[in-house]
């Protein structure tokens, strides 16, 4: 599924022309119009049968952030020591209940106690869909339309979410790539690790989406519930103990030091091994996607072979913060049970980048959220991002716009007006909707990007009941629907 990094690799940046406005580069949106027809390709829960009744009865919702364990499941929080940390449906359950089915009596939101309750089958889901399950004041079936939680009284249509752009590898890799040589120095973990990682700087990422001036920080997101945020800028030069790892830089050039037992070298650089070797590299905060040249590999939970009952992230990708030291220096010991007593010796004073360089990101916000939207709930949705090599950037960002535009007639001819088509951004729900006007017509502004576009009005079925748009940011499209009232 994901496409050849060599390949895409080698294509140009697009033609988009660049201002300098301060020290901030701004993209203008490039002219032209073309999309293509996508479909998602799917693969979790092949065998639920839930969740084959559902899609069953609504086959649009295939691939949507309907098709998740959150539709049914609710989250909840996990103590762990001295730390409670808040898991989405499926962590939870799979935490709580093991990873392989049966997994006895699970918890299930006010949705999924009503599909239980009406007999758990394809004619339970239609006969639910007057309720309003979760007393939000939208029908079950209003809300599933709208790709929205029925079982979740904090989602609900008419929420408008930030700016948000999905970025698949073939978008990421239309931007400028830069690669470096660093050392990841790890806190808890036994090893550090040098590596060379490929990727785009965050700041040319952000900028490519037209990253407002007025914001502050990041947060990245994993799919795990783990994130971390860091400012867009901060002062330079810093010292020990308190680092800011930023977004815009700089950050100083790194040191190499060979030979070391509690040091991961996957490949001699070359450099002489005397302690202290000045890497050549210049280091920036980067979305990586490649490790000594391979892409990473994807991120999943598996059981926490020291703990029992835990589940811990493995893998790194498709996509990793990858943060440079903010000041250099050498790498140190675990600071956990070793006994060494040597210059190595943990110390607290280093700067351990390695924590703050996030896994398998599933999402970055940028602060401020534009006022009057809504953030997405990231524990819920994010391995399907993952699953599906996509990256959710949103929030005081701008990205260019396409127009979609769309007509929705008869088997006559005649236009049908007031059809409410619902706008879904792959696996996160609607983020926009529009309303066809008196000849039928609709028109919709969106990112590049994959979108699912659903009509529905009240005694009407429509043909198809879905259609899935990817726009591929160099132009628009234009969509028909067929209307019939019902019999
Ligand atoms: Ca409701
Ligand atoms: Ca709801
Ligand atoms: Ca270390």
């Amino acid at each position: 599924m994901i496409p050849s990094y060599k390949i895409l690799r080698q294509r140009e940046a697009p033609n988009a022309k660049k201002k300098i406005l301060g020290n901030i580069h701004f993209r203008s949106c490039p002219g032209g119009l073309l999309a293509t027809l996508g479909l998602a390709a799917y693969s979790s829960h092949q065998n639920d049968k839930d969740v084959q009744a559902f899609l069953a009865v609504y086959p649009f919702a295939k691939g949507t952030k309907l098709d998740d364990c959150s539709l049914c499941h609710p989250g909840g929080s996990i103590t762990q020591g001295t730390k409670t940390t808040y898991y989405g449906s499926c962590d939870y359950c799979h935490i709580t209940y093991g990873l392989t089915p049966p997994h006895g009596q699970v918890p299930l939101n006010s949705y999924g106690q009503a599909y239980e309750d009406a007999g758990r089958n394809e004619d339970a889901i239609r006969a639910i869909e007057g309720f309003n399950s979760d007393g939000d004041g939208y029908d079950n079936l209003a809300e599933i339309r709208g790709l929205f939680y029925p079982g979740d009284a904090n989602d609900y249509p008419g929420l408008k979410p930030a700016p948000t752009v999905v970025m698949n590898l073939e978008r990421i890799l239309e931007l400028p790539s830069h690669s470096q040589f660093m050392l990841n120095n790890a806190t808890k973990q036994l090893k550090d690790d040098y590596a060379r990682y490929d990727g785009v700087k965050i700041k040319d990422l952000l900028q490519s989406l037209r990253m407002s001036r007025k914001a502050t920080q990041i947060t990245v997101y994993a799919p795990d519930g783990f994130s971390k945020t860091f400012p867009i800028d901060a002062p330079d030069p810093q010292t020990a103990p308190n680092f800011q790892y930023d977004v815009m830089g700089p950050y100083p050039k790194g040191y190499y030091y060979g030979g070391l037992d509690f040091v991961n070298y996957a490949f001699d650089p070359g450099y002489p091994h005397e302690d202290g070797y000045p890497i050549p590299d210049k280091l920036y905060m980067l979305l990586g996607y490649l490790r000594e040249g391979d892409p990473l590999d994807k991120g999943r939970l598996v059981p926490d072979p020291g703990n029992p009952g835990r589940l811990v992230l493995e893998g790194e990708g498709p996509y990793r913060l990858i943060v440079p030291q903010k000041v250099a220096g050498g790498p140190d010991r675990s600071s956990i049970n070793d006994p060494t007593n040597d210059k190595w010796k943990y110390n607290s004073n280093n700067d351990h980048n390695a924590g703050a360089s996030v896994r398998s990101i599933a999402a970055i916000k940028v602060d401020p959220l534009p006022s009057g939207t809504t953030d997405f709930r990231w524990n819920e949705g994010g391995w399907n991002l993952v699953d599906k090599g996509r990256v959710v950037i949103y929030g005081a960002i701008d990205p260019c716009d396409f127009p979609v535009i769309g007509k929705i007639k008869d088997n006559n001819g005649k236009a049908i007006q007031e059809v409410n088509v619902s706008v879904g951004l792959l696996s996160l729900g609607q983020i926009q909707q529009a309303i066809s006007d008196k000849y039928g017509r609709f028109h919709v502004d969106l990112p590049a990007g994959e979108y699912i576009l659903i009509p529905s009005k009240e005694g009407y079925t429509f043909d198809p009941g879905s259609i899935s748009i990817q726009i591929s940011g160099k132009g628009g499209r234009f969509i028909h629907f067929t209307g019939a009232p019902n019999p």
